[in-house]
């Protein structure tokens, strides 16, 4: 085990109003079925869960403007996840955020943020995605939250969203990077530019230079004049193949054997400060292997070998 062992805080955010396919809000569910807490234990860590964060139910709410579906719920589950998140980190531990929808990325990461600003640190972020999330509620296609929280953390909106703990960009364009997107709309490669993201490394680029490559790459960049990044991983990246039961499923995705790849790379570094992993959707997956698979990619992350 390469990691030095950590004392791990689970939280999860069983919110499913930032989609329209129904069903991630039971992710968290899912995912501690499948063994989370004793798996990362067996690796030598102390994990405690939090247990879950309320959030609304949708259909005790108004959905709101169209352009951007219940963005006022979101934006309350989101504020508390990230008050969650600083605590844990004030305490010492590595906050996990079990999704729920990517939506709740825009509270994770204001979390992260918000507790390194203190120390006058900034951090960088790895979002690992078939999409890239960064359309507002102008330029969304869909008016879903869960495409936007890439938006909201460079400062280009969802206004409520952005300003969780009052400032905002959360994190720098230099220190963000994507990784697997091969689904993304006309907007949204206009948002990248704007934001000035540059760092994108597509399905194409994995193909072309190897996970390996563009993992070392990719965790320099982020890890440049930061403490440390936060991983955000939507399960979506993977291939439907192997992990059939996600919101937003697109072919041509990452392999088993790359993701796992890039999750011991990622433990290798050992730069990461906080970890999430959204879109796992039970309603439509094949007897929980979808939430299987995210188990031992989070234990790759936390640096499970196989010798
Ligand atoms: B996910 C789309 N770009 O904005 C949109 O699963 C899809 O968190 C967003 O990556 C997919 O609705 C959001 C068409
Ligand atoms: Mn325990
Ligand atoms: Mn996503
Ligand atoms: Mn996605």
């Amino acid at each position: 085990q390469s990691l030095p062992p950590r004392q791990i805080k689970i939280i999860g955010v069983p919110l499913d109003l930032g989609a329209s396919r129904r069903g991630v809000d039971m992710g968290p569910s899912a995912v501690r079925v499948a063994g989370l807490e004793a798996r990362l234990e067996a690796l030598g860590h102390e994990v405690n869960d939090g247990g879950n964060i309320a959030v609304a139910i949708a259909e005790t709410k108004q959905i709101g403007e169209q352009s951007a579906r219940y963005l006022k719920e979101i934006t309350e589950t989101c504020a508390k996840a990230a008050e969650m998140v600083v605590r844990s980190l004030e305490e010492g531990m590595t906050p996990v955020v079990l999704g729920g929808d990517h939506s709740v990325a825009a509270g994770t990461v204001s979390g992260v943020a918000e507790f390194f600003r203190r120390e006058k640190k900034k951090i960088g972020l790895i979002w690992i995605d078939a999409h890239s999330d960064i359309n507002t509620p102008e330029t969304s296609p869909s008016g879903n939250v869960h495409g936007m929280p890439l938006a909201a953390l460079l400062g280009l909106g969802p206004a409520p969203l952005a300003d969780i703990f009052d400032w905002s960009p959360k994190i720098e364009p230099e220190n963000t990077v994507l990784i697997g997107v091969r689904d993304i709309d006309a907007t949204e490669k206009e948002n990248i530019k704007r934001a000035g993201v540059t760092e994108v490394y597509t399905m194409r680029d994995i193909d072309e230079r190897g996970m390996r490559t563009v993992m070392e790459e990719a965790l320099r960049v982020a890890g440049r004049g930061t403490a440390g990044y936060h991983v955000s991983l939507d399960m979506d990246w993977i291939d439907p193949e192997d992990a059939p039961g996600v919101g937003t499923p697109v072919r041509g995705g990452a392999t088993y054997r790359e993701a796992h790849l890039a999750m011991e790379i990622i433990a290798d570094h050992g730069r990461m400060v906080s970890f999430e992993l959204v879109e796992v959707n039970p309603v439509i997956d094949e007897r929980n292997r979808t939430a299987e698979l995210a188990v031992e990619l989070i234990s790759s992350a936390f640096g499970k070998k196989i010798l």
